[in-house]
């Protein structure tokens, strides 16, 4: 970890800044040429592309029913015991975030209402690898069910033997998900995007992925008209410690998002230069002992440790970095919390590590990264819902509003839009009805 001491605030913004990604044409060629295969070949191309990409060969790609009902017994008790305590939180947490009809009588006669509707047809991306990320799945399942959308596809990566890991079945089953497609990577979310014989062509495409996956899910967004949660990078967390932390609890806080990858970002700012110290050391000795060291120690090679004045500094920091894991090892996290203006999802005080957000407070795990909680929000129920609009007028209505937007059409050069109120209201007038 780089070590900078009270950086001036004109270098803050080259310490916020995320590693390039200086690969981007490449992969996008890449993309675009694998969406070219899905479109001519479709689920003959996935295959081909499994085998090619996987080292999977497999003659069909969606998961069985017989595959389904083998996974239960292969999931030990107790991780599923953990699992349906952690769909239960999270169901809590986003049943919570439904919201009643709205209905508003903006004047006498003029009825507006607006209700949420589901996303009708989704695609959800579990991504596979080193480390199948089976809590991926709830969270984006546990919403979808949640707010009712009709049809819920899941792709993710097959193994080299063809097989899903067994707890992504496991938990697609506790959710009802009954179509999971062995495909990963870019011709997934082709897939998602085109459709083919087996994968439903869907609406709105969620989830993680590595650079390929991102960029695919771009390509789908700007060319095939469906939508996707949000641009993605990857994983980062920043803590703010004060001089009451927890050496060792924020080292494993680092570690824990460095593990995620080699291009995961890990920064921690602190106003104490004793205790700073006592974190780096910390995170040195913790890497040591972990299996995925190689992978966290290349994360912690562009991760940054900041001595900064006071929280005030730290604070105002976070809020330019915006990032997607803001951790406040402090005792005064609450007095911090109130001053957060940008971040994905926060972590107060000394004893809820982000690993409780990643499978199970209830919360979701899905955030913005690369700075954009600048702009978005994690995912959350509304991501699976629109609202739609609705309104009525009634004679009152419609002779009280329909002359203002007369005038207001007319004053546009719209003579239709004008006409369209006025027929009505000569029909009104001819009418022996009063009301
Ligand atoms: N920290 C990751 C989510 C995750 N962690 C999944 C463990 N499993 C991105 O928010
Ligand atoms: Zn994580």
């Amino acid at each position: 970890m780089q070590l900078y001491s009270y950086p001036d605030p004109s270098t803050w913004p080259a310490l916020q800044q995320r590693a390039a990604t200086a690969e981007a044409p490449q992969v996008a060629a890449r993309v675009r040429a694998i969406f070219g295969q899905v479109r001519e070949g479709g689920d003959a191309a996935l295959l081909s592309l499994a085998s090619e990409l996987d080292k999977a060969s497999m003659t069909r790609l969606l998961v069985s029913e017989a595959e389904f009902a083998a996974a239960a017994s292969q999931v030990p008790a107790d991780l599923q015991a953990a699992i349906r305590q952690a769909r239960a939180n999270i169901e809590a947490f986003h049943a919570a975030q439904r919201e009643p009809e709205l209905r508003v009588e903006t004047m006498p006669g003029v009825a507006c209402s607006r209700r949420a509707v589901p996303v009708q047809r989704v695609g959800l991306y579990v991504p596979g690898g080193s480390a199948p990320l089976f809590s991926t799945l709830l969270m984006l399942g546990v919403p979808a069910r949640l707010a009712g959308c009709p049809q819920v596809v899941v792709c993710t990566p097959p193994q080299s033997d063809g097989t899903v890991s067994p707890v992504i079945l496991f938990v697609a089953q506790l959710l009802g998900i009954s179509t999971v497609v062995k495909a990963g990577g870019a011709q997934a979310i082709a897939a998602l995007a085109l459709g083919t014989v087996s994968v439903p062509a869907v609406d709105k495409i969620f989830g993680p992925g590595n650079r390929y996956v991102t960029a695919a899910k771009q390509l789908a967004a700007a060319e095939f008209g469906v939508a996707i949660d949000m641009p993605a990078g990857p994983s980062e967390v920043l803590v703010i410690a004060d001089e009451t932390a927890n050496a060792a609890f924020v080292a494993a806080d680092l570690l824990s998002q460095a593990e995620h990858g080699p291009d995961s970002q890990v920064v921690v700012l602190c106003n104490s230069a004793a205790m700073l110290d006592e974190i780096r050391a910390e995170t040195t000795r913790q890497l040591a002992t972990l299996p995925r060291r190689d992978v966290a120690a290349l994360a912690l090679e562009n991760s940054r440790a900041i001595l900064l004045p006071d929280a005030a500094a730290m604070l105002a920091f976070s809020n330019q970095y915006a990032p997607e894991h803001l951790i406040l090892a402090t005792d005064e996290a609450d007095a911090l919390a109130k001053e957060v203006t940008n971040a994905g999802s926060v972590f107060l005080g000394h004893l809820t590590p982000e690993a409780v957000g990643d499978y199970a407070s209830g919360t979701n795990h899905t955030l913005p990264t690369s700075g954009y909680a600048r702009q978005y929000s994690g995912v959350s129920l509304d991501s699976f819902i629109r609202k739609i609009t609705f309104q009525r007028l009634s004679p009152v209505g419609l002779r009280a509003l329909g002359p203002l937007v007369e005038t207001m059409a007319e004053a546009e050069g719209l003579t239709a839009h004008a006409r369209a109120v006025t027929l009505r209201l000569e029909a009104l007038a001819g009418e022996k009805t009063t009301a």
